[in-house]
């Protein structure tokens, strides 16, 4: 846990979000500022910053976060039509939140880019 870290904040409930899932290992809930109909983050429990940081020992959280995806995504009826996860890594991806997470987007046709962006 990180004592400034705003999704630890979440985890910990002491910041409001409307959560979706949790488990032992990850929690997942809306995105405050959503790019699509559905806008889910997927976070692990554990304060890690990002992508690039995440070390052999994690590598079963890091499928675990996926199999979670997955999950939200039956949940909210997005396994016929299609979603998108994206995790952006560091400043030049956008990443302003420096705990890992997976963003989750459904609910609507996304364009065809690799770029972050309300184009999502
Ligand atoms: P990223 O750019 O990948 O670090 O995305 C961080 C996302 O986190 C961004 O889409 C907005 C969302 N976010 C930031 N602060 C909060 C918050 O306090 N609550 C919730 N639910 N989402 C947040």
């Amino acid at each position: 846990m990180s004592a400034d870290c705003i999704f630890c904040k979440i985890i910990k409930r002491e910041l409001d979000a409307d959560i979706v899932y949790e488990d032992e290992y990850a929690v997942a809930f809306k995105d405050i500022n959503p790019a699509a109909p559905v806008h889910i983050l997927i976070v692990p429990r554990e304060h890690i910053p990002t992508i690039m940081d995440v070390e052999k020992s994690n590598e079963k959280l890091i499928g675990h976060l996926h199999l979670v995806a997955n999950e939200v995504a039956r949940a909210f009826k997005l396994g016929k039509k299609g979603y998108r996860l994206v995790i952006n890594c560091g400043a030049d991806a956008g990443q302003i939140v420096f705990h890992l997470h997976l963003h989750l987007l459904g609910g609507r046709p996304l364009l065809q880019t690799i770029a972050k962006g309300r184009g999502v």
